[in-house]
């Protein structure tokens, strides 16, 4: 056998001996590499008189094609293999339950849901939706809104307050979110319709408060604005909101610094057996605080009050969401226990819309 010969047998025996493709690269290197023995043998026939090139590379090409030949084989059998052993390790079993997706597990909170539903009755009478800053300047949460310093409205609203800075100023945890109405009215002209939903603190907790809590405020200011467009604003949004046709409501004389003249507002309904229902019924249930902007706090946020007025009005999220989805106990919203969340809470994708009906069937 001559040398060649011998040499491309030995080649191919160690292609067909190689055990992975580790293995068989490493044979092509010993081959083909830039010092393998084939690629030595291909260099030598530069260097040969021009008959034996002849007849000479012809030989040493075809082995190297064979090589080569035997080489992608052998890698083809490795591939399958492979495969293969994928087909049978990640085998599927078709009759397993199929797992849910993160947006049919997921739940929406009672109070993300009522917001938004909130948000969809009065964009569709308007009003945008404004926000702000939890952390307050104790003049945007109490001074502009006409709290005298000192004054008992001002520890009756059990403020968070953060340690004084070096100037004698302090932050708060925000007691409401009117300062964001303040905020409004000094960067944007009237006319102004907002509706303010989101977190305030007040340091109080028992069975019907918590030391945050949500509140959803409202804010009309033009040159003709009165307490009858305010009437029928609430109106409209009770009816709406607790999906009734009708909503009896009953105003009340109060007081609030901010306002002037201010009342609270009461709505008719039916306690039964434990269960609510509205806009029937001999009972009435105080629901929110209202009134027309004292002409101090238009004065304060830039506006003339004798060139504007403005109604306001203020009422605790977390309650109307209690009443009208009937939870028992306001700590639960808070607890962020999964199994109360799984119960109450609402589906992604079942997105309040007026047209489609606000809560789902
Ligand atoms: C500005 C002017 C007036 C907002 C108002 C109330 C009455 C009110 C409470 C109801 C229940 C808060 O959650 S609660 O404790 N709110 O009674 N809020 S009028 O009046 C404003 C706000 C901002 C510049």
């Amino acid at each position: 056998m001559s040398d060649l010969a011998q040499l491309e047998n030995e080649i191919l025996a160690d292609i067909a001996a190689a055990a992975d493709e580790a293995a068989l690269e490493a044979v092509r290197v010993a081959a083909l590499g830039k010092n393998g023995t084939v690629t030595a043998l291909l260099k030598t026939l530069g260097t040969l008189p021009p008959e034996r090139r002849k007849s000479e590379g012809p030989l040493i090409n075809g082995m190297k094609d064979r090589v080569n030949a035997a080489l992608a084989a052998r890698r083809e059998i490795f591939k399958t293999a492979a495969l293969e052993a994928r087909l049978n390790t990640e085998s599927i079993d078709v009759t397993l339950p199929v797992r849910e997706a993160p947006a049919e597990i997921g739940r929406v909170h009672p109070i993300t849901q009522v917001i938004d539903e909130l948000t969809a009755i009065f964009a569709d009478m308007g009003f945008a939706v404004a926000e702000g800053p939890d952390i307050e300047t104790d003049d945007y949460n109490f001074g502009k809104l006409n709290f005298p310093e000192e004054h008992p409205a001002r520890a009756m609203h059990d403020t968070f307050f953060f340690d004084p800075k070096p100037d004698g100023t302090r932050l708060l945890l925000r007691t409401h979110t009117s300062p964001v109405q303040v905020r409004t009215m000094l960067t944007q002209k009237p006319p102004i319709r907002v509706i303010i939903p989101g977190r305030t603190y007040r340091c109080d907790s028992d069975q019907t408060h918590t030391p945050m809590f949500h509140q959803v405020e409202g804010l009309v200011i033009d040159k003709g604005s009165h307490l009858g467009h305010m009437k029928w604003i609430l109106e409209e949004f009770f009816k709406a909101f607790f999906e009734v046709d009708r909503v009896g409501m009953r105003f009340r004389p109060s007081f609030f610094p901010f306002t002037e003249p201010s009342l609270e507002v009461d709505i008719q309904c039916r306690r039964d057996k434990g269960e609510i229902r509205f806009g029937e019924g001999e009972d009435w249930m105080e629901i929110l605080g209202a009134g027309m902007v004292h002409p101090n706090v238009l004065r304060n946020c830039g506006l003339d009050p004798d060139q504007y007025q403005g109604f306001a009005w203020g009422m605790g999220i977390d309650r109307i969401t209690m009443l009208k989805y009937g939870m028992p106990d306001l700590r639960a919203f808070f607890e962020a226990d999964v199994r109360w969340l799984s119960h109450y809470g609402f589906r992604p994708l079942d997105w309040p819309t007026l047209a489609a009906g606000l809560s789902p069937p």
